[in-house]
């Protein structure tokens, strides 16, 4: 009887591993502490042993960072790591886009409207954006290395699709938070939802985005 026992339990468990895996969603709620949602935050999961993380990533959205009404569109930009970025010149006058980030230093010598340059990023980490020309220009690409990312709506909501549903790492990112580096935190496997509450920089301190004053 022991032996059967054990011999339905080895069947079991490698069934369980052996099984397809269930995609799962998972939605990402992350706020600041005073409550307001936070978007444009960078949400990841890193599943535990590297499950669904085999190949090449592709994200949704392309790899694309436009300058258009002197600001960096988009603001946070999540791309995989190896991913050829293009730097479009929507505007009129000419941009000199550089990064002292030790993810990728960079820079883009002066260019013009309908120019357009591309960037390599072959190392996962935060690059800020700045412009030589316009100081109130900042942006963000976060490099990844993870096809599960993704970033937060106005509601400060992420959805990430298609996870394995294994146990995992949950990181965070905002530019307006006061920790440095990402923040990283257990993901049980099957959680359909998670929460972050990030401490931010003084109100001074944070970026006021250029053209937000234009948009009602
Ligand atoms: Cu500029």
């Amino acid at each position: 009887m022991a032996s059967k026992n054990l011999l339905a339990a080895v069947i079991a468990v490698a069934g369980a591993i052996a099984a397809p895996a269930i995609a799962a969603d998972l939605s990402v709620t992350v706020k600041g502490e005073d409550g307001a949602p936070l978007p444009d935050a960078v949400v990841l999961v890193h599943p535990a042993g590297g499950a669904g993380m085999g190949g090449p990533i592709h994200y949704a959205w392309p790899a694309v960072m436009t300058q258009q009404n002197i600001s960096f569109n988009p603001y946070v930009l999540i791309v995989p790591v190896g991913s050829t970025v293009a730097f479009p010149n929507k505007d009129k006058v000419r941009h000199h886009v550089y990064s002292f980030s030790s993810a990728k230093k960079f820079e883009l010598k002066l260019y013009g409207q309908q120019e357009e340059r591309t960037v390599t990023f072959d190392k996962a980490g935060i690059v800020p954006l700045g412009c030589n020309i316009h100081d109130s220009m900042i942006g963000y690409i976060f490099v990844a290395d993870t096809p599960f990312a993704a970033k937060t709506n106005a509601a400060g909501i992420a959805e990430l699709h298609g996870l394995p549903g294994n146990a995992g790492t949950l990181t965070v990112w905002h530019p307006d938070m006061k920790a440095k580096a990402p923040i990283n935190q257990p993901l049980a496997a099957g959680a359909g939802e998670a929460a972050f509450t990030l401490e931010l920089k003084p109100v001074s301190m944070r970026h006021k985005k250029a053209g937000a004053s234009m948009t009602m």
